[in-house]
Formats: C-alpha cells, structure tokens, sequence
C-alpha cells in the first residue's frame, strides 16, 4: 500500500512523488492493492483520449509522447479504426481457427502483400510473433536448412528487447528481465549489436536464423551504424540463415517509412509484426514471410485461440490500408525531422545525445540535470506523457497525427522541463 499524507488543498502525496489529487490517489492505491506491481507507473490516471492527447481522472489534459510504446501511431479513437471495430463488433468478434471467418482472408491477403511477402501467420502479442517466429526458423533448419535435431540457433543482439515470456528473456541479458526465472532455454547466440563482423564470426553449421530489432527500443533507441542491416542481410542472405526482423516498435509508420527495414534498404526473410498493427484497439501480431519459411507449419503444429480473430483483423485490415496509403509514413518523416531539429538544439544545455528516427527519439540527459525519471516527472507537471529508458534516457513517440503546433510545445517544454 501507498504512503499518503493528505495535503491541505485535498491532494495526496505519494512517496518520493509529486502531489496528486484524491481521486488520482484513490484510483492508483486501487490498482496498487489489487494488481502486481510489476510496473512503477508516472502518477497519472488516464480516463478518456483522443488524438494524441489523454484526459486523467481530474479532467487534466496531457500531450501523450509514449503512444504506448508505439502502438497508438494511429492516434487515441482513431475514427477509421473504431469504425472498423464496431461494425466487426456487431457481426462476429471471435470464431477460433476451427473454423474459417470472412474477416480474416482479406486481413492476412493485404498485410503479406503490404510486406511484399505471400504469407501471415496471424498472432495476438508481440510476444507471441517472436515466439511463434523462433519456432517458424527451428522448424525450417531442421526440414529445409538440414541442420541436426534439435541443434538449432539463434543469434540474438546484445542489449535486446522482444518480449517477456520465459524462452524470450532466456536470451535477455537486462538482469531485470532474467533473475529469478530459470532454467532458461537453449540455443541463442548473443553478440553486440551494430557489430557485422561479430554476427558473421558467430554463424556456425546449426546457425538458424539471426533475429534484431532493426533499432532496438528498450535499449535505448540505439540506432545501428549506417549499413550495418545491409550488411546483415547480406552475411545473412550468403550462409542461408534467415534475416529476423522485429519491427513490433519500429515498425508500421514510426520511422518514417512502413519498415525501419525500408529505411535502410533492406527485405528480411522475415518481419515481426505487433502494438500498432492493431492499432491500439486490439491486440494483433503477426510474422509475415514467404512460404518457404512459413510453410512449415501444418495443421496442429501451431496455433492460438485468438490469433487471427475476426475483430483482430477488421482492425489490422484498416491499419494496412491506411498505411498503403502512405500518408502516417510521410507524416513522421516530416514530423521527426521538426522533433529531432528541436532537440538537437538542446545539445549540450542538459541533453548529451539524442538518437531516433522518424517521430522516435531517444533523449540521454546530462546527469547534472538529473535522470530521464525526474524529467519524465517534470514533464509530468508541465503536461507532457514521456517514459524514460535505462536511468538516463528519455524515449518520446507521440502518435503520427500530433499536430505540428503541439511538436513545437512538446520541444519547448522539454526544453523548459531540463531546466526545472
Ligand atoms: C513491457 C519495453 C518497449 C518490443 C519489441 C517485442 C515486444 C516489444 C521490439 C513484445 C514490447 C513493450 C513491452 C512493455 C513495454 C514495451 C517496451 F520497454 F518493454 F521494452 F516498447 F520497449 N518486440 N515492448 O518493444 O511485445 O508482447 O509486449 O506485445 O513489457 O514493459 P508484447
């Protein structure tokens, strides 16, 4: 339970925390009685959003720049995707893959040719694209590659984040991920990301698949070396090992483009689809590639209860057409290059490093001014939703229909937040 002190003026304050209003406190001491603590939230009670803006509990406005780690792209009560969910809600909402629904055919049909590929394997999580994808490359060593039973890797990046399932934070090296959760699964190889001659010194006979966050997200926004997933692909491409995109966070819109992938010219063998696929209505993940790597899945060798749902895919439906549009594409590159001009202005005034691309930044602030939490905080009190990363970082991914005049605050009062 919370330690509250009732302030004169009927707010409460939590320990180490700004003061807050009753009904904030009474909503978070709810949740902290009756949920796991497996989070430390920003003392903020969201009750209702739109755009890129949410409302708390007190009628407070706030300019959300964490789209929920990127799966609001699309903005809150985006108006197409809720007329996609609520004419899906009064046909059919779930059927199970016993049996087939009309809504999935043109979902999967539109999102493989979206990636240039010819097949989906629908899923709920981003979690559960991962997993399900590392069994796709084990499965496809074994019957296509000719690798031993049961011998397969995978190699996977240094400072990685796909996920929190037992086999995902096996090959996690943030202690915060992995203590207290083995024994932990075999067959992954870790090497540090951006580092093309390692990956390639790490590839062996039984070497399935190499499987990277084209930026990684948690780690920071860490941006790789320019021609480093080129590289990857073609080391790749030459020693028949499949290329593993995981664009769950980079993916569909954020940078700038529909991949990360695209910014860098690269087609992976496979992409990791999750977060704004359903555009922040449902859940919805998928792994698109061809059949030669798909196909190895048969009947009774896979499966999930919703994957695939029918209200799963009228929401993904409508999130690949509005992204064959291209229109959320071209609004964060515009968008990013005004957000990273405006932060990079802040170098050396209380930020060392800004890194991103498209509207996704990652911000390290000057220790002096202190951490990426106590600006998160500031920015907290100033209005602004951002969520820091690994003590110093502050990650900013504001939905792509933020309003320029709004990017501009957003810049301003980061600004005026490092001076607190
Ligand atoms: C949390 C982080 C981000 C992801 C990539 C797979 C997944 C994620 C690149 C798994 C999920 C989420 C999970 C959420 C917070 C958030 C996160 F801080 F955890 F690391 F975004 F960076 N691949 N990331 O980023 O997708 O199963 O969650 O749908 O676990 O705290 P999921």
């Amino acid at each position: 339970m919370t330690t509250d002190a009732l302030q004169h003026d009927g707010t409460t304050t939590h320990e180490g925390e700004p003061a807050v209003s009753a009904a904030t406190a009474a909503a978070i001491d709810q949740v902290e009685a009756h949920a796991a603590h497996n989070y430390h939230p920003l003392p903020v009670v969201v009750e209702h959003a739109e755009g890129a803006w949410v409302t708390d509990v007190d009628g407070r406005r706030y300019l959300d720049c964490l789209a929920a780690y990127s799966s609001m792209n699309f903005g809150h009560g985006n108006p197409r995707l809720l007329a996609a969910a609520h004419a899906q809600l009064d046909r059919v909402t779930l059927t199970s893959r016993a049996f087939h629904s009309a809504a999935l055919g043109p979902f999967v049909e539109a999102l493989a040719e979206l990636a240039g590929k010819d097949m989906v394997l629908p899923m709920n999580t981003g979690a559960e694209a991962v997993e399900s994808a590392i069994k796709v490359a084990r499965r496809w060593a074994y019957q296509v590659k000719g690798v031993e039973a049961d011998r397969a890797e995978i190699i996977v990046m240094e400072g990685n984040f796909h996920g929190r399932t037992t086999t995902i934070v096996s090959f996690s090296d943030d202690p915060d991920a992995t203590t207290g959760y083995g024994p932990f699964t075999p067959g992954f190889v870790r090497v540090p990301f951006g580092d093309a001659g390692a990956l390639e010194a790490a590839i062996g006979p039984n070497t399935a698949a190499v499987l990277l966050e084209p930026i990684q997200g948690e780690a920071g926004i860490n941006v790789p070396p320019p021609g480093y997933l080129r590289a990857v692909r073609e080391i790749t491409e030459r020693e028949r090992v499949l290329m593993i995109a995981d664009e769950i966070q980079s993916g569909l819109g954020r940078t700038g483009a529909t991949f990360q992938c695209d910014n860098e010219g690269v087609v992976p063998d496979v992409y990791l689809l999750g977060k704004a696929l359903g555009g922040g209505v449902v859940p919805v993940s998928a792994v698109v590639a061809n059949s030669d790597v798909l196909g190895v899945l048969t009947p009774g060798s896979h499966g999930s209860t919703f994957g695939g749902n029918p209200l799963a895919a009228a929401v993904g439906l409508e999130v690949v057409r509005m992204l064959q549009e291209g229109a959320m594409q071209a609004r964060a590159r515009e968008l990013g290059a005004r957000l990273q001009e405006g932060l990079g202005a802040l170098i050396g005034h209380g930020v060392t490093a800004v890194r991103g691309a498209g509207l996704w930044a990652g911000i390290d602030i000057d220790p002096s001014y202190g951490t990426a939490r106590d600006v998160c905080l500031r920015l907290l009190e100033r209005g602004i939703l951002a969520k820091d990363t690994h003590g110093q970082t502050v990650r900013l991914a504001p939905p792509i229909v933020i309003d320029e005049a709004d990017l501009d605050m957003l810049v301003r009062e980061f600004e005026a937040a490092l001076a607190h």
